[in-house]
C-alpha cells in the first residue's frame, strides 16, 4: 500500500531531539489547521504538547487488503491524539496525555464461555495467529464525528476458532482491561462516567464476519496505548464505541451481552449501533458527520458504507427498534 508511513525508524533510533522536534510538528499541524475553536480537532495542539511520546514500532510483513477503503486516511496525529477511552477520561485529549501508564505486557486474553476449548493467549501468539493485514476503514463515532483509519490486524474469527465455539454459543462479549492504578479518569466527581470493566458485545454472526477484525496496530506500527493497545476490536460498520479497546476477556455466550453504553443509556445506546443515517440519536441527527480535517460536513452512509457487505445479517429486522 502507498501510504506515507510518518516514521521509519525504530524506537531505539529515536533520540530525545527528535522526539521534541516531533512536538513541535504536532503543535506546527494543529496551529496551521486551526480554523477557529468550534473545530472539533483543534484542541489537539495541547494534546501533543502534554503528551508523553511513546516509541514507534514497526510491524514487518504487513499485507494490503481488499477490504479497505481507497479513501485517504486521517493523519497518524489526528488518529492518536483525538480518541475517546474513557478510562483515561472524557476529553478527546485525555488518553494520548494520560495513556502511557497503562501496562500493556504481560498481556493475556481469555477466551472462555460457551467453547469446547478455552484458552489463554498471550500478545505474542495474538500477533502470530494469522497474517496481518492493512485494513484501511472508515470510523464513525456516535458522536457525529469520523476518520479513515488504516489498522493492522486479521480477522476476529481466526481468534475466535481457536476455542470451537459450541453450537449454544449465540453471542459474543468483549471486556477491556481496567487498571485503577494507572487509568486516572475513571470518574468525575468521584462517580464511575462508565462501568468499568468496559464490556461491549457482537451477535456471532457479525463476530465472525470479515470485515470485523481484531486490531494489533495502524500506520504499519504497533497500536499506540490510546489507540488500545495491545489489542483491540474493529467493527467498521457500527458506531466506533462498539469496538472495545484494549481487550482481556472474550466471552461466548447464548444471550445478548450487557454493554458499557448500553447499560449507562439503553435509550441512547443500543445493543447493535449499526451506524444508520436514518435512526437519530435522541438527542441529534445521524444524517450528516464531520470527517476530522475537513470543513463541510459529509452525509453519513447506511453501515458506514459497509452496507453491501454487511446489510444481509439484518435482513427482516426493524432498524428503527433494534438500533
Ligand atoms: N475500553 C474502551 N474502548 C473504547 C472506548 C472507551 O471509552 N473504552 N471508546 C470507544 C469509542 S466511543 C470510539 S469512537 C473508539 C475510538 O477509537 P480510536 O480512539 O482508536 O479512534 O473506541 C471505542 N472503544
Ligand atoms: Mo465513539
Amino acid at each position: 500500500m502507498s501510504i506515507n508511513h510518518p516514521n521509519d525508524c525504530l524506537p531505539s533510533e529515536i533520540t530525545p531531539r527528535e522526539l521534541f522536534e516531533q512536538r513541535r510538528k504536532f503543535l506546527k499541524y494543529s496551529i496551521s489547521s486551526g480554523l477557529g475553536l468550534a473545530l472539533p480537532w483543534a484542541g489537539m495542539a495541547n494534546a501533543a504538547s502534554e503528551a508523553v511520546a511513546e516509541p514507534r514500532i514497526k510491524i514487518p510483513g504487513v499485507r494490503p487488503s481488499t477490504y479497505s477503503t481507497t479513501e485517504k486516511p486521517n493523519k497518524y496525529e489526528h488518529i492518536t491524539t483525538y480518541n475517546n477511552f474513557y478510562e483515561f477520561g472524557t476529553e478527546k485529549t485525555d488518553p494520548a496525555e494520560r495513556a502511557s501508564r497503562m501496562r500493556i505486557r504481560p498481556w493475556t486474553v481469555t477466551i472462555e464461555g460457551l467453547v469446547k476449548k478455552p484458552k489463554l493467549i498471550g500478545i505474542d501468539d495474538i500477533m502470530k495467529l494469522a497474517p496481518l493485514e492493512e485494513r484501511i476503514y472508515r470510523l464513525r463515532c456516535v458522536e457525529g464525528w469520523s476518520m479513515v483509519i488504516p489498522w493492522v490486524g486479521y480477522p476476529l474469527s481466526a481468534l475466535l476458532k481457536q476455542v470451537e465455539p459450541l453450537g449454544s454459543a449465540k453471542y459474543v462479549q468483549f471486556e477491556s482491561s481496567y487498571q485503577p492504578d494507572t487509568m486516572e479518569g475513571g470518574g468525575i466527581f468521584g462517580r464511575p462516567v462508565l462501568n468499568w470493566p468496559y464490556v461491549e458485545g457482537l451477535r456471532l454472526d457479525e463476530a465472525m464476519h470479515p470485515l470485523t477484525i481484531v486490531g494489533v496496530g495502524l500506520y504499519g506500527e504497533l497500536l499506540q496505548k490510546q489507540n488500545g493497545a495491545p489489542v483491540r476490536v474493529v467493527v467498521p460498520w457500527k458506531y466506533g464505541f462498539k469496538s472495545a479497546k484494549s481487550i482481556v476477556k472474550i466471552r461466548f455466550v447464548e444471550q445478548e451481552p450487557p454493554t458499557s453504553w448500553n447499560r449507562a443509556n439503553s435509550r441512547e445506546y443500543g445493543f447493535y449501533s449499526n451506524v444508520n443515517p436514518e435512526v437519530d440519536h435522541p438527542r441529534w441527527s445521524q444524517a450528516t458527520e464531520r470527517r476530522l480535517g475537513e470543513l463541510l460536513k459529509r452525509k453519513t452512509l447506511m453501515f458506514n458504507g459497509y452496507g453491501e457487505q454487511v446489510a444481509s445479517m439484518y435482513k427482516g429486522m426493524d432498524l428503527r427498534k433494534y438500533y
